[in-house]
């Protein structure tokens, strides 16, 4: 029961899947949020691609771009705030196919995706960070969330408990790192008064002071407010992600200038840069440092396009996240290994979910990094029964969108979103 500036995650999640086959029998998958309208989308695709060799795949994209179905409202652009029922509207399905296709592309090659993508491989292996949570108490609400199902380690056991003090989180953290060798963390804030929430941070930082640490209250922070807790306990953060966000008629984009003016500290986002357009006027107000261009809200390649200017102008490239399962991890690592530069280890949900593979050979987190395999395209196998049974356990489902108000409702009566409130402070 994770929870965030938008309430908290529901006991299941849904992703769309995709499967490509050809006729020599290989298999191209791709991952992407959940959804009625995405699945829609992705079904739109089916009649475009059908029938055509894979060399074709920019074309194929191509077509799907102009002739896929979109729903009438879908600007195809984001709000700056975490308002999850715009989420879709950012989110690129065909992000999904071009997944599944360049993993067939890939196989067809004999090359990992990472070879064939942008300007090809840069690294082959990719730091990703340690995402913490507050935690919610499951116990107080009816609803069927898993538990008790990984007692091997520490991390199996306080992944599913309360946690909501700054010690709880450094144990999660202590956790986390036992299994996956982190280096770096983040931690999700929005949910707790920030000063709680820096408090955790000067923590964190005492127990791992190697260790890159950022927080990301979701642009939840008054710009007053952001200054003030950077000033007072900015020393253990490495960078800040959407401390504050539109406010007084002013753009995130404009807020957040203002901010590294006041802080000088470096910013990152994935809310106020989140397609072309609105990555011009962030640069030129020197608005953020870092940002998170998520291969599903970007597209592979445009995820990549944004990786080499950022490469180029002396800026750092990272990824952001969702819950997701094995395949997203699989591409996020390919395209991390392909993104020029320095760029910043990379967020993943998938600690959260491990466990619930859809793949039999599914990447892993070792000492902080993804190794990335030497199997051709994503380098992982469906395991199809795996599948079938999240398939089903989908079609029980009443309604296939997240909805992150329904659980916190449980333990705050009538309880809404209000982007500038974290979660807990009603
Ligand atoms: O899935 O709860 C979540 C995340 O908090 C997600 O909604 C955010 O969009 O991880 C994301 C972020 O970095 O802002
Ligand atoms: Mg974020």
């Amino acid at each position: 029961m994770l929870l965030t500036l938008s309430g908290a995650h529901a006991p299941l999640f849904t992703r769309n899947i995709i499967i490509v086959t050809d006729d020599s029998g290989n298999e191209g998958i791709g991952e992407i949020h959940g959804g009625d309208d995405i699945a829609k989308m992705l079904t739109s695709y089916e009649s475009i691609i059908i029938g055509r060799p894979i060399s074709e795949y920019r074309g194929i994209l191509n077509d799907v771009r102009k002739n896929g179905w979109r729903a009438e409202n879908d600007s195809g652009q984001g709000l700056q705030e975490l308002d999850l029922s715009n989420l879709k509207f950012v989110v690129h399905a065909e992000a999904a196919l071009e997944c599944a296709l360049l993993d067939l592309y890939g196989k067809f090659l004999n090359l990992p995706m990472c070879d064939i993508i942008g300007s090809g491989r840069q690294r082959n292996k990719v730091e990703m960070l340690g995402y913490l949570f507050y935690i919610a108490d499951r116990n107080k609400t009816d609803l069927p969330y898993i538990h008790d199902d990984d007692d091997s380690d520490n991390w199996g056991k306080v992944r599913r408990n309360e946690t909501l003090t700054t010690e709880g989180i450094v144990a999660q953290a202590k956790a986390a790192q036992e299994r996956y060798g982190f280096r770096c963390f983040k931690l999700k804030g929005g949910v707790l008064p920030g000063k709680e929430e820096m408090k955790t941070v000067v923590a964190l930082h005492e127990a791992f002071p190697e260790a890159r640490i950022n927080l990301d209250p979701n642009g939840a922070w008054s710009l007053k407010e952001a200054i003030a807790l950077t000033k007072e306990y900015g020393d253990a953060l490495t960078y800040a992600e959407d401390p504050c966000g539109p406010e007084n008629g002013l753009s995130g984009r404009e807020i957040m200038s203002f901010y590294k003016n006041a802080t000088n500290k470096p910013v990152a986002t994935n809310m106020i840069a989140t397609d072309f357009q609105q990555v011009y006027p962030a640069l030129l107000m020197k608005s953020v440092d870092i940002i998170l261009a998520d291969p599903h809200f970007w597209g592979i390649e445009g995820s990549l396009r944004v990786a080499s200017i950022l490469n180029d102008w002396g800026l750092t490239w990272g990824s952001h996240s969702n819950n997701h399962f094995d395949i997203t991890l699989a591409l996020y690592a390919q395209v991390s290994a392909a993104a020029p530069g320095n760029i910043t280890p990379i967020d993943t949900h998938f600690i959260w979910q491990d466990g619930q593979q859809l793949c039999d050979d599914a990447l892993q987190i070792r000492d902080g990094f993804i190794n990335i395999p030497k199997r051709p395209g994503l380098g992982i196998t469906l395991n199809h029964d795996k599948l079938e049974k999240a398939h089903q356990q989908y079609l029980s489902l009443k309604n296939h969108d997240r909805d992150d108000a329904m659980a916190m409702q449980y333990l705050i009566p009538n309880w809404q979103y209000d982007h500038k409130k974290p979660a807990l402070v009603r």
